[in-house]
């Protein structure tokens, strides 16, 4: 065993890997938001996370942007990709490894790949005749097109120009897996989600497959196919690849190798053939086991409208994050759309959520709840009395939230782990104004103490469930309320422990302060 590896089960996550031919929009900020809450959230609950994203580099795309440019592609993925990782850096994305497919552990782990899908008997030259999409990086079949009033053909689903090209060119035999992979789908329901989505590809498989063209003469802004260096690999068994290389792929002895088969593929609406169609292929193809489950977000629009340079409609994610906070963009993204389907945005919806949930619902009850132990109970956790059936079934409710996230991310459904935990904020609330500790402390302050106990607990369990999507403020919070940045204590395996009556506190201060409009603009 090397000594990298840790007792602890492995838990492998990717994003898609991130075109470096232009900026990322909040789009992709969503996606690096959701995993990023994902591997924050295997890691508290006690898991060797492997959380990977990155830049998808070669190709046509990248190409043609580079000589607009001026620029070479080279010059062109460094910068781009650059600016990539800083957004990830900006929303608080906290990868394990941000892979560029100009890696050159990545090359290595590609060429082998075609290697073992041509030992298996999967690769063919012949020549290729067809619509391509630049812009998509994919091939499209006659009837998957349509010439339109402008005079250019594009393709009916992605709505991009696609042009004829004829080259010779490497095959993959995916006909050959139609039916294994209609077995893996039957047997394997959660394979790719959600349904709806998943049906969609299930459709489209039962429809037919045709062989894929998996390689490139036009350009060499690519990865050479191995024994053809007059051929690049097509751009997205290249990028597929990197999922492999990330686990350390071709060397299955190291302990890299661990993480394989990743347990999700996070990836947007657009991409699903790609992931649960082509790429299940090869690595059957390959003899490599298969990912677990590649999970398929939905795109988010502006207002209703799709984001696009064009109109101008474009959102930075650095604009978003000046104006918010970055906990409060994490927060909504992951709370205000169902995961899976396609979310609108807009200033109010954001405002909202920052007002009402956070400020309101969590803030204010951490704020009036501690500034009376701080007024009251010397600035110490206080020293609960026997507690009331009210107090047990609050308690009792915050405590089964671990149960509840749990189950909600193990199906990326985030937005239901949030609206638990928000329910259960909403009785404490309620429980809150019913004991009316305030009144207590004139009548019962034993009473008093009880209740603000009880309060300080269920937001220590709140604090503590919210880190892996607020982690900013969940660290303040957890401050405010003396738990310790030490010895597993922020960990979820200690939501079972419980505040130590006695322990002194630090001044409370607001954490989910209100928006309000800046002035003057
Ligand atoms: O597709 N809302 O890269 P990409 C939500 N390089 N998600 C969005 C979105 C939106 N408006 N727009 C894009 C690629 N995305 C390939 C991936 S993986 C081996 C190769 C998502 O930069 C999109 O669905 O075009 C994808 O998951 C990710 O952003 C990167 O898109």
């Amino acid at each position: 065993m090397s000594t990298t590896s840790s007792d602890k089960p492995p838990f492998y996550l990717t994003t898609a890997i991130t075109y470096p031919n232009g900026v990322p929009h909040i789009g992709h900020a969503y996606e690096y938001i959701s995993a990023d809450a994902l591997a924050r959230f295997k890691r508290l609950d006690g898991f060797d996370v492997f959380y990977m994203t990155g830049t998808d580099e070669h190709g046509l795309k990248v190409q043609q942007t580079a000589e607009k440019e001026g620029i070479s592609p080279k010059q062109l993925v460094d910068r781009n990709s650059a600016a990539i990782r800083e957004v990830h850096h900006l929303v608080n994305s906290s990868f394990d490894r941000f892979i560029r497919t100009t890696d050159a552990d990545h090359k290595v782990a590609a060429q082998e790949l075609w290697r073992r899908m041509e030992a298996n008997g999967d690769i063919y030259l012949d020549k290729y005749a067809g619509w391509y999409s630049v812009r998509d990086e994919a091939f499209y079949n006659d009837d998957e097109t349509e010439l339109r009033e402008d005079g250019l053909r594009y393709s009916k689903e992605t709505d991009t120009e696609v042009t004829w090209t004829e080259e010779e060119s490497y095959f993959f035999r995916l006909s050959q897996y139609q039916e294994k992979l209609l077995e893996l789908y039957q047997s394997q329901p959660e394979f790719a989600a959600p349904r709806y989505r998943f049906n969609e590809v299930i459709s489209f498989v039962k429809s037919g497959l045709q062989d894929l063209s998996i390689s490139r003469t036009s350009f060499d802004w690519g990865i050479p196919v191995p024994g053809n260096d007059k051929h690049v690999m097509y751009v997205w068994v290249d990028a597929l690849t990197n999922y492999l290389t990330g686990a350390g792929f071709p060397d299955t002895d190291s302990a890299q190798w661990r993480f394989w088969p990743a347990d999700v593929h996070i990836i947007g609406k657009d991409i699903s053939r790609f992931h649960a169609v082509f790429w299940p292929a090869f690595l059957m193809s390959a003899g490599i086991e298969l990912p677990k489950r590649v999970m398929i977000h939905g795109f988010l629009f502006n207002n209703g409208v799709k984001m696009s340079k064009s109109i101008g409609n474009v959102v930075a994610p650095a604009d978003w994050v000046a104006s918010y906070g970055r906990d409060a963009v994490r927060f909504f993204m992951l709370r205000e759309f169902s995961y899976g389907q396609d979310g609108n945005y807009s200033h109010d919806a954001i405002v909202g959520r920052m007002n009402s949930d956070l400020a309101n619902n969590l803030g204010n009850l951490a704020q009036r709840s501690l500034s009376m132990v701080a007024k009251n109970c010397e600035a110490q956790v206080p020293q609960p009395g026997e507690l009331t059936e009210a107090d047990q079934a609050i308690l009792a409710q915050a405590r089964a939230l671990l149960e509840t996230n749990r189950a909600a991310y193990q199906v990326q459904e985030f937005h239901r782990a949030l609206e638990a935990i928000w329910t259960v904020l909403g009785e404490t609330n309620a429980y809150f104004a019913e004991q009316a500790p305030w009144v207590l402390r004139k009548t019962d302050p034993a009473r008093m103490a009880t209740v603000l106990y009880v309060t300080l607990e269920v937001l220590r369990i709140v604090a503590l469930l919210i880190q892996p999507v607020m982690p900013e403020s969940a660290a303040k919070l957890l401050d405010v309320l003396g738990v310790s940045a030490q010895h597993g204590a922020r960990d979820f395996s200690a939501i079972d422990s419980a505040l130590q009556p006695g322990t002194a506190l630090p001044a409370p201060q607001p954490i989910f302060p209100r928006y309000e409009e800046p002035t003057g603009s």
